[in-house]
C-alpha cells in the first residue's frame, strides 16, 4: 500500500484495513498471544485464599484497564467523526498547485471530526458553543488538514491570548462550575475586558451556537491562508464549507432540554444518517483576494475577527465533501486523530494572520501530551496514505522499523538519502513573502475596529434571529453574578447596537445605555440563516399513532414521507405492534416516555382509537412542545381533534388532514425547518 503511487478515494480505507481486528468468534489470548483458559477468576491460593502475584493474566488485564484513559483535548474534547470522500469540481490550477484540487472529478479520502469547544468529553452535544469542523484530506502529496469552526471569526486576534480566552470560558477555578457553558462571570469578564471578542460573541449568541445537526452547519477556516500556483503567484484565500441541507439551528429551550433527554443528540444524528445511507454533504467554497488588493478593504484581511462579506468577495464552490462511513472504533479513530493547521501540501501556505501563527505552534505541541509522544503520526488514523521517509527515529511507541544504520543527513553511507526534493518535483517550499520590520510587540492600527462587523452581523439578522440573540444575551449575561460586570457588557454591546443592548439590559436589570449608537448600516444577507437551503430531506418526524388507525391512509402517508426522503419514528403508548382498523400492523419505535418531542423536526398525529387518558395527555404535551418550538405539525383522522382542542388549526406550519394534498403540504412545512412567525404564547 505505502509504495503505491496511485491514490484513490478508497486508499485510506485500504490502509486502515490492515490494522482492523474482528475478535468475534475468536479464542481469547493475552497480549502475548497466549491462549487464556479462565477470564473471570483470579489465581488464588486455595478456593478461599489470597490472590497470587504470579497471575500474569490478571495483572495484564488490570494494568491495561488502569491506563485506558488518555488526556482529553484541552479544547474540542467532545467530538464525533466519520470517513468520507472529497471530490473536486474543477481544476484550481490557476490559483493553487495542490494536486488534490488540480482536476475535475479528482477524489481524495477524508476524515472529518466535529466537536464542541468548551465541554469535557462527556458533556452534552447541544450546549451553546462554537462547533469544530476539522477535515483531514489524505492526498497523494501528504495530509492536508482544514481545521475549521462553524463560525467564521474568532474571539481574539493573537494566539498569545488563546490560553486566556479558554481559561475564562472553561468552568471557574474555585468550583469547576459550570460545565460546557459560557453563562458565567469569568467568560463575560473576559469579553468585557477584551473588546476584540465582540464580533465572535455575536455569533455565539446567535442560533449558530446551537446547530440542529452537524449535517446542517456551515464551516469556516477562519484564518486567512494563501493559494500558490505553479508560477509562484499567491492569492489570499478563506475556506468555507456549505452544507447541502442548509444551515439550521435549534431554539434555546429545545437545546437545553435535548441536553438532558439525549446528550448524544448531534453525534447520534450524524451516525444514524450515515448508517441509513443519508450521507451528509458540504461544498468546499473559497473566497479569493489578489495580492494587489491586500489593502483594498475597510478591514484588515489578516484579522481573524473579520469576515470577508460574501457579497463583496464571492464564495466559489470548488468541490464536495461526502461523509459515507462511520468509524469502527471511536477511540482508535475519533479520539486519536490529530489535526494541525500546519499540515499543508504544496500550493497551500500561511499568512501573517497572528492567530494562525499561534495555532501553527499549538497543535503539534498538544498532541505530544495527549497522544504520548512524537510518533502520533504513526497511529493508523493519522498515517498519510503515502509513505514518509526521514531521519526521525525512536521516541515512545515507535512502530516503523527503519532499516539500515544511517539516520542523519547529509550522508554518503546511504547515498545521501532520504534526500530533499526540489520545488519543481513537489518539494514543499514556503511562499517567499518579503518581510521587513522591527521586532515589536505591537498590533497594526488596521486591527483596531472591533465593532463595525459585529454590527454588520446584527444588521443582517432577521427578526426571529434577533430575538434569539437578545434572549441569549439575557440568559448568558443574566447568569453573571457580578452586577458591575453585567453593566460593563451592556455598555460594550451598545457599540454594536443600541436596540440590542437596551433590550437585554432591561431583561437583566441593568441600566439601558445612552447615546447615539453606531452609524454602521451595512448588512450581508448571506449571514442570515433564513436565506439558507430549505429541504425536508432526512428530517425526522415523530408519528403518534394508536391502535385502530386508518390502514390505507396511514400507509399512504408513510410511503409519501419516505418518497420525499423524510425519516420517521412511530410513537405510541406501549411498545410492540399496533393494529389498524383493517388489521394492518405497524411496529412501535418508541413509547411517549422513551423519546421526547424535542428530538423530532416535526410531529404528526395519525390518530387511531386514541381512547386512553394517557394517550390524550401525552399527545397534547408532544404537540404543545412542537408548537412552542415553531415546528411543523400535521394531523389526520382522529388526530385532527387534537389540533382543534388546542386551537392550532390555521396556525403557521400546522397542516391538517382535511386537505387532500396532506403529504405535499406537510413536506413543504417540514422543509421550512421552523415557522418563526407563528404566534406562540
Ligand atoms: Fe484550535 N486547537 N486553536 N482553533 N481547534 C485545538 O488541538 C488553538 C482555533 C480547532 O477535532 C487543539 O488537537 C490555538 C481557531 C478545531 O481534533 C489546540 C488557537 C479554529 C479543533 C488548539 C486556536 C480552531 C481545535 C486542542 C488560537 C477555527 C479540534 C486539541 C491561536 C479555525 C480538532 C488539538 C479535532 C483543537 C489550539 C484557535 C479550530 C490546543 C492556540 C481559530 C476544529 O492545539
Amino acid at each position: 500500500m505505502h509504495e503505491k503511487d496511485h491514490i484513490n478515494e478508497k486508499s485510506k480505507q485500504e490502509q486502515l484495513k490492515s490494522f482492523k481486528v474482528d475478535d468475534s468468534k475468536k479464542n481469547m489470548t493475552t497480549n502475548q498471544g497466549l491462549k487464556v483458559s479462565e477470564d473471570e477468576l483470579s489465581l488464588t491460593a486455595g478456593e478461599r485464599g489470597p490472590t497470587l502475584m504470579e497471575d500474569f493474566h490478571f495483572r495484564e488485564k488490570m494494568t491495561h484497564f488502569d491506563h485506558e484513559r488518555i488526556p482529553e483535548r484541552v479544547v474540542h474534547a467532545r467530538g464525533f467523526a466519520a470517513h468520507g470522500v472529497f471530490e473536486t469540481y474543477e481544476s484550481m490550477k490557476q490559483y493553487t498547485k495542490a494536486k488534490f484540487l488540480s482536476e475535475a472529478g479528482k477524489k481524495t479520502p477524508v476524515f472529518t471530526r466535529f466537536s464542541t469547544v468548551v465541554g469535557n468529553r462527556g458533556s452534552a452535544d447541544t450546549v451553546r458553543d462554537v462547533r469544530g469542523f476539522a477535515t483531514k484530506f489524505f492526498t497523494e502529496e501528504g495530509n492536508y488538514d482544514l481545521v475549521a469552526n462553524n463560525m467564521p471569526v474568532f474571539f481574539i486576534q493573537d494566539g498569545m491570548k488563546f490560553p486566556d480566552v479558554v481559561h475564562a470560558l472553561k468552568p471557574e477555578q474555585h468550583n469547576d462550575i459550570p460545565q460546557a457553558s459560557g453563562a458565567h462571570d469569568t467568560f463575560w469578564d473576559f469579553v468585557a475586558n477584551n473588546q476584540e471578542s465582540a464580533h465572535h460573541v455575536m455569533w455565539l449568541m446567535s442560533g449558530r451556537a446551537v446547530p440542529r445537526s452537524y449535517r446542517m452547519m456551515e464551516g469556516f477556516g477562519v484564518n486567512t491562508f494563501r493559494f500558490v500556483n505553479e508560477q509562484g503567484v499567491s492569492h489570499f484565500v478563506k475556506f468555507h464549507w456549505k452544507p447541502k441541507l442548509g444551515a439550521h439551528s435549534l431554539v434555546w429551550d429545545e437545546a437545553q432540554k435535548i441536553a438532558g433527554k439525549d446528550p448524544d443528540y448531534n453525534r447520534r444524528d450524524l451516525y444514524d444518517a450515515i448508517e441509513m445511507g443519508n450521507f451528509p454533504e458540504w461544498e468546499l467554497g473559497v473566497q479569493i483576494i489578489e495580492e494587489k488588493d491586500e489593502f483594498a478593504f475597510d478591514f484588515d484581511i489578516l484579522d481573524p475577527t473579520k469576515i470577508w462579506p460574501e457579497e463583496d468577495v464571492p464564495v466559489k464552490r470548488i468541490g464536495k465533501l461526502t461523509l459515507n462511513q462511520n468509524v469502527d472504533n471511536f477511540f482508535a479513530e475519533t479520539e486519536q486523530v490529530a489535526f494541525h493547521p500546519g499540515h499543508v501540501v504544496p500550493g497551500i501556505d500561511f499568512t501573517n494572520d497572528p492567530l494562525l501563527q499561534g495555532r501553527l505552534f499549538s497543535y503539534t505541541d498538544t498532541q505530544l501530551i495527549r497522544l504520548g509522544g512524537p510518533n502520533f503520526h504513526e497511529i493508523p488514523i493519522n498515517r498519510p496514505v503515502v509513505q514518509f521517509y526521514n531521519n526521525q527515529r525512536e521516541g515512545y511507541h515507535r512502530q516503523t522499523i527503519n532499516k539500515g544504520k544511517v539516520s542523519y543527513h547529509n550522508n554518503s553511507l546511504a547515498g545521501n538519502t532520504p534526500s530533499p526534493v526540489s520545488e519543481e518535483k513537489g518539494g514543499y517550499s514556503h511562499y517567499q513573502e518579503k518581510v521587513d520590520g522591527k521586532k515589536i510587540r505591537k498590533r497594526s492600527v488596521s486591527f483596531q475596529d472591533h465593532f463595525s462587523q459585529a454590527t454588520l452581523f446584527w444588521n443582517s439578522m432577521s427578526g426571529p434571529e434577533r430575538l434569539h440573540i437578545i434572549d441569549a444575551f439575557s440568559f448568558e449575561v443574566g447568569s453573571v453574578k457580578d452586577k458591575v460586570l453585567r453593566q460593563q457588557v451592556v455598555d460594550m454591546f451598545a457599540n454594536v447596537d443600541m436596540e440590542l443592548a437596551t433590550a437585554f439590559a432591561q431583561n437583566i436589570g441593568a441600566t439601558p445605555p445612552k447615546g447615539e449608537g453606531t452609524s454602521v448600516t451595512k448588512s450581508s444577507p448571506a449571514l442570515s440563516q433564513l436565506n439558507t437551503v430549505k429541504t425536508a430531506k432526512t428530517r425526522k418526524v415523530g408519528i403518534i399513532l394508536d391502535n385502530g388507525f386508518e390502514d390505507k391512509k396511514i400507509k399512504d402517508i408513510l410511503h409519501g414521507l419516505n418518497a420525499e426522503g423524510v425519516t420517521y419514528e412511530i410513537i405510541s403508548e406501549k411498545q410492540g405492534i399496533i393494529k389498524g382498523l383493517g388489521g394492518e400492523e405497524l411496529m412501535v419505535d418508541h413509547t411517549f416516555t422513551t423519546t421526547d418531542p424535542v428530538l423530532y423536526d416535526a410531529i404528526y398525529v395519525g390518530g387511531g382509537a386514541a381512547s386512553s387518558r394517557l394517550f390524550h395527555k401525552k399527545t397534547t404535551y408532544y404537540l404543545k412542545e412542537a408548537f412552542k418550538h415553531y415546528k411543523p405539525i400535521g394531523a389526520t383522522d382522529t388526530g385532527v381533534t387534537f389540533l382543534e382542542d388546542n386551537n392550532y388549526i390555521g396556525s403557521l406550519g400546522v397542516v391538517d388532514g382535511t386537505n387532500t394534498s396532506f403529504v405535499k403540504d406537510f413536506v413543504q412545512a417540514i422543509a421550512e425547518h421552523r415557522h418563526w412567525n407563528r404566534q406562540v404564547m
